[in-house]
């Protein structure tokens, strides 16, 4: 048996129903073997990175997993694909978009997955939600705290809570 372990990962989304999408997400996870233990609120943010394209609505989700982390990735790209992403350019618009931000304290570098994920300081979209329920969690290769990280990241895009039912203009 082998013990589990907490990871974190950032849900996104940015076609059709994104906060159905997002739930469906989490609602699947366990029948994978990824057992939800905090969710953040829905934060409707801007598009970074690639072309033009609708806001995306993310979230961050604490986990915990008897997964190793290769399997742990197959597991959610299939997820993925069952959910009905489909392919689309790199940093394009997706109906689903689950990336492994942290896993326990590893540090994995390889050209398939790279843990903790390479971007998370230089993303509002993640440390914003990430911050409701984890600002204490330290990176394990930065050495800093998700607070601080958030107070000293140079991203600007914007990020904000979103209510449900709400469509955003534009
Ligand atoms: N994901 C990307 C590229 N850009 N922008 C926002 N706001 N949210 C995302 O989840 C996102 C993105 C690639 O996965
Ligand atoms: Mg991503
Ligand atoms: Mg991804």
């Amino acid at each position: 048996m082998t013990a589990s372990r907490v990871i974190y990962l950032s849900l996104g989304s940015n076609v059709g129903d994104r906060a159905g999408q997002i739930a469906r997400t989490v609602e699947s996870l366990p029948a994978s073997g990824v057992r939800p233990l905090r969710q953040s609120s829905l934060y409707l943010t801007e598009p970074v990175g690639g072309i033009f394209q609708r806001p995306f609505l993310n979230a961050a989700l604490q986990a915990e997993t008897p997964l190793m982390p290769l399997e742990l990735l197959h597991t959610l790209q299939r997820l993925e694909r069952a959910l009905g992403r489909r392919p689309s350019v790199p940093q394009g618009p997706r109906s689903i978009d689950i990336d492994i931000l942290f896993y326990g304290t590893s540090v994995i570098r390889t050209p398939e997955l790279e843990i903790p994920h390479p971007l998370i300081a230089q993303r509002r979209f993640v440390l914003v939600p990430l911050n409701e329920i984890a600002p204490d969690l330290r990176h394990p290769v930065l050495q800093r705290s998700i607070a601080e990280l958030l107070g000293s990241t140079s991203d600007r895009s914007f990020v904000r809570l979103w209510r449900a039912g709400e469509e955003p203009a534009g």
